[in-house]
């Protein structure tokens, strides 16, 4: 990649040449994925980004964006030597007058500080989850990233008013203006959120706001098994408003969290199940738990915990969100992130561990995530990464329960080879059709989504 001709048209600062800080763009977070590039474009404006996808259009150079590189499907990496376009220096956020449930940020501010700025103003942002202190809006964008509070707020789609971005041929297409109802034509937020950099590379978008719950209240509660645990979080889901997280995690991912972090277990960590469940609203929100039917219930179980206060809500929530720091701790783990249809989840949560002891039995498998979605991790250590015959079987097993074999994370190059079980033939072939529109010389992302 001879750089000169592209330096000279935005300056020689916003290209990144030492090895040294390009290597910390140039492999995935679980370290599945060790890629390299020559380069590092960092830019600081939309106009900038133009410039640099006007140069690689012309001189045929492949691009990865990449955000906050806190992606778990190796849809960030740079496999085969391309140009990293980090959009981590755009971080302005703005509030617009006469539009008070809205903010624009630029793609590179980070989920907390989107959160963050978005409370100091007396609104909530609906997307959160662990990474939040990396994890980009753009990156959230491109990704349609989920998280804990989907059940309440939607994923990340569901919070898009409008993009601004650059396609591969260095145009600047959107607009911020956020009209809130505006039906000129095709989508173009719904195009690009979960295109995973395919398509164009988005620098700015504005967010829709909800108001600022009162209070929050955590509650843990120690089970023996799957049945009980989702019985209770649909009791609560029907009949209480104030639900925004339904959390599972069981026993062995648990004590791999308190060993590695030197924290003590709840209840000694004797349960096999454990069911975590975040409510917010205005005042009152612990009277509306207690106060409803399905409070005695909580009352007529052995071990619950309630966090009320900040401090005690994030020692609760520690148990659950630790989880995959902890298991990347002891392995580089394969990692499945699914959704079966909610009338599965106990038969897929219960079975999935000898599917996957059946292909290789020198493994763990850790199983945790969003109830309430429907949405499993499955992380599985041991078998090397490379060898894929658990991600195959267990990627299969959701299939054939009529699930997805991508919930939230994305496609990425992880879940490519496995497109087909979830979308016909003719799907893929219009999304390699729309991909081709927005595309047409394919520098943009080469080897995510599609497996070639
Ligand atoms: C979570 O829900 C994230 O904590 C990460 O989506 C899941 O590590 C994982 O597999
Ligand atoms: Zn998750």
């Amino acid at each position: 990649m001879n750089l000169e001709s592209l330096k000279a048209i935005i300056g020689p600062n916003v290209i990144e040449e030492d090895q040294d800080i390009i290597s910390g763009a140039t492999s995935d977070w679980t370290r599945r994925y060790q890629g390299h590039s020559t380069a590092l474009a960092l830019p600081t404006s939309t106009s900038e980004v133009a410039e640099i996808l006007k140069w690689c259009s012309s001189n045929r150079i492949s691009v990865v964006p990449q955000g906050g590189n806190t992606g778990m499907v190796g849809g960030g990496v740079p496999m085969n030597g391309e140009l990293v376009l980090s959009l981590k220096k755009m971080t302005k956020i703005e509030f617009v007058d006469g539009a008070p449930a809205q903010l624009i940020a630029d793609a590179g501010a980070t989920l907390s500080t989107v959160q963050r700025e978005a409370a100091k103003n007396g609104w909530v942002y609906g997307v959160d989850f662990s990474a939040r202190e990396s994890a980009t809006i753009g990156g959230t964008i491109a990704t349609n990233a989920g998280g804990n509070h989907v059940i309440r707020y939607g994923d990340t789609r569901k919070q898009l008013i409008s993009v601004e971005a650059v396609t591969a041929e260095g145009i600047i297409v959107g607009d911020i203006r956020g009209l809130v109802k505006d039906n000129t034509g095709y989508h173009l937020p719904s195009f690009l959120c979960g295109s995973e950099g395919t398509l164009a590379v988005i620098t700015r978008a504005r967010l829709g706001l909800w108001a600022k719950p009162e209070e929050k209240v955590v509650v843990l509660v120690g089970l023996e098994s799957v049945e009980e645990a989702l019985d209770i979080a649909r009791l609560f889901a029907s009949t209480n408003q104030d639900m925004q997280a339904s959390e599972i995690f069981f026993q062995n991912g648990l004590a791999l969290v308190c060993n590695r972090f030197e924290i003590k277990p709840p209840w000694g960590g004797k349960h096999s199940t454990y069911l975590l469940l975040e409510f917010a609203g205005p005042k009152g929100v612990l009277e509306r738990i207690q106060a409803s039917n399905h409070g005695q219930i909580l009352q007529n179980t052995e071990s619950v915990a309630i966090g009320e206060d900040e401090a005690s809500r994030s020692r609760l929530w520690r148990y659950r969100s630790l989880h995959t720091e902890a298991i990347s701790g002891v392995g580089i783990p394969h990692k499945l992130d699914v959704t079966v249809p909610h009338h599965q989840l106990p038969y897929f949560m219960n079975t999935v561990g000898s599917i996957v002891e059946g292909c290789a039995s020198d493994s763990e498998t850790y199983l945790f995530g969003h109830a309430g979605d429907g949405n499993i991790h499955v992380n599985v250590i041991g078998p090397n990464e490379n060898d894929l015959t658990i991600d195959k079987a267990v990627l299969e097993f959701v299939s054939s329960l009529g699930g997805s074999i991508s919930a939230e994370h994305g496609i990425g190059r992880a879940k490519a080879a496995y497109l087909h079980l979830r979308r016909t033939p003719e799907e893929i072939r219009l999304f390699k059709d729309l991909k081709n529109v927005f595309d047409p010389i394919g520098i943009l992302n080469p080897g995510v989504i599609f497996f070639e």
